[in-house]
């Protein structure tokens, strides 16, 4: 090697350059958990043992890992068409993806492309700010989120969510943004199956908000339909039909953020479908790609997109788009995936595996910690007791301790949150419980 090339194999196993993201680097890179590879229900790790997939990767793999068709359609993608560009120029992928999914959905029309669900929860809030202005209505500019909201981790999803360390240090975000109540109440609530039956009333919460800055301000409220990563809250029965009722009386944007609810999770292709309640805009990421490739969408009611189309056609309508928006490879992987749910009737199969896993959760019910239980379609929610001053502790020794028995969890605070690929076996879900069950015996 001369002094001025550069040797790109040198210390390859060195774990110190990649800043992990939300991550405690320095405690994982003493003792580091790496997967190397995956099939179906099952990753392996470095140190060679076989881990049962509690959480989909992150809530992303609801078909299950290493399908077959979806990296043949990539592979075939890349060797055919590798990029586009994605502005003022078109591929046959994305115009076909767009189709299916529209097709999905009824009630929307159309479907912008990003890259995450940080960037589909961007776009939306774009679209909600420029839609007002289309239509005349310039002055709404507020946007409202919801307390313990977590909507990805621009500057956008950072203002109108709602946890507090992904906030804190990173200034005043957007101006103009407030908040709805969170709708977390254990002392109604806990041990619930299903929808809870107290908190509807929250939703009244946005009637005090637009009395405070006047409907004519506000843009859009964005709202998961079921809140995942802080620690899966389910809407109390009745509380996002509120919403959307209080959003139609002042010409607010509902904007619903499935970008975990959607594609099975709930056992309908989406929350919309599942609660029946129809948002103007949906975000949606990870169970889009399966997570092989990284994409989001944004899907718009019809009219929306119309209302932009009022200008000279040679104006460009939306000045937003991103490099990747709509990249074949992601638009593949996408389509295969498409076809795996439908062929295996995934969302069906989650819909009916949903009492049993819901049996399996509420199992837990009287385990050492355990202060409420929680579940909705293939999603459940362990909340333990924080250990007296040190929030997270119990938890995180939980995920280790799983961890070692060969099941995959993830926590959030003092919470297990899971969500297996929707391929999962009824043996998985006993691993899984009996797993957590016996760890919370062993820990303090
Ligand atoms: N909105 C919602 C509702 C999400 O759950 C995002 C937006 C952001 O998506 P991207 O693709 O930018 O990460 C998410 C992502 C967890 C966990 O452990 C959840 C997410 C991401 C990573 C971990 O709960 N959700
Ligand atoms: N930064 C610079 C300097 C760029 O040129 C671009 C895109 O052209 C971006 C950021 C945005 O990148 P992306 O389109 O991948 O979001």
């Amino acid at each position: 090697m001369t002094a001025n090339t550069v040797d790109f194999d040198a210390s390859p196993n060195n774990l110190e350059p990649f800043w992990m993201p939300f991550t405690a680097n320095r405690q994982f890179k003493k003792a580091p958990r790496l997967l190397v590879s995956a099939k179906d229900m099952h990753y392996q790790s470095h140190d060679g043992r076989t881990i049962l997939d509690g959480t989909a990767g992150l809530w992303c793999v609801n078909a299950g890992h290493a399908r077959k068709e979806i990296a043949e359609a990539v592979g075939a993608q890349l060797t055919k068409l590798d990029y586009a560009p994605a502005f003022q120029m078109g591929h046959p992928a994305a115009f076909q993806l767009s189709n299916k999914l529209t097709q999905m959905l009824p009630e929307f029309d159309h479907v912008f492309f990003a890259n995450s669900g940080s960037e589909a929860v961007d776009s939306a809030l774009k679209i909600a700010l420029a839609y007002q202005r289309a239509i005349g209505q310039g002055a709404r500019t507020r946007l409202i989120g919801r307390e313990r909201g977590y909507h990805g981790v621009g500057f956008g999803g950072i203002s109108v969510g709602g946890i507090v360390s992904n906030r804190k240090v990173f200034g005043p975000m957007l101006a103009g943004v407030d908040h709805l109540p969170h709708t977390h109440d254990l002392k109604r609530n806990a041990f619930v199956r299903g929808l809870p039956e107290h908190g509807a009333e929250l939703a009244d919460q946005l009637e005090r908000i637009v009395a405070l800055h006047d409907a004519s301000t506000i843009a859009a409220v964005i709202v998961e339909p079921v809140a995942g990563s802080t620690g899966v809250l389910m809407p109390p029965k009745g509380y996002l039909q509120k919403l959307r009722a209080i959003c139609d009386k002042y010409g607010i944007l509902l904007i619903f953020d499935e970008v975990i609810t959607g594609f099975g999770r709930l056992g309908a292709s989406f929350a919309t479908e599942y609660f029946g309640v129809v948002p103007d805009m949906i975000t949606c990421a990870k169970g889009l790609t399966n997570g092989v490739i990284p994409m989001g969408a944004v899907f718009v009611r019809k009219g929306i997109y119309d209302a932009f189309m009022n200008a000279p056609e040679n104006t460009i309508e939306l000045f937003h788009g991103y490099t990747y928006s709509g990249n074949p490879a992601a638009c593949a992987a996408s389509l295969a995936v498409l076809d795996i749910y439908k062929r295996e009737s995934l969302f069906e199969r989650a819909a009916e595996l949903a009492p049993y896993w819901e049996d399996a959760v509420h199992s837990l019910k009287g385990t050492k910690h355990v202060i409420d239980l929680r579940n909705l379609g293939m999603i459940g929610a362990i909340e333990l007791e924080p250990r007296e001053g040190k929030p997270t502790a119990r938890a995180f020794e939980a995920f280790l301790g799983c961890y070692e028995k060969g099941v995959l969890i993830r926590t959030t605070g003092d919470i297990i949150a899971l969500s297996p690929p929707l391929i999962v076996q009824k043996t998985h879900i006993d691993q899984i419980f009996d797993t957590i069950g016996k760890v919370l015996k062993t820990i303090n």
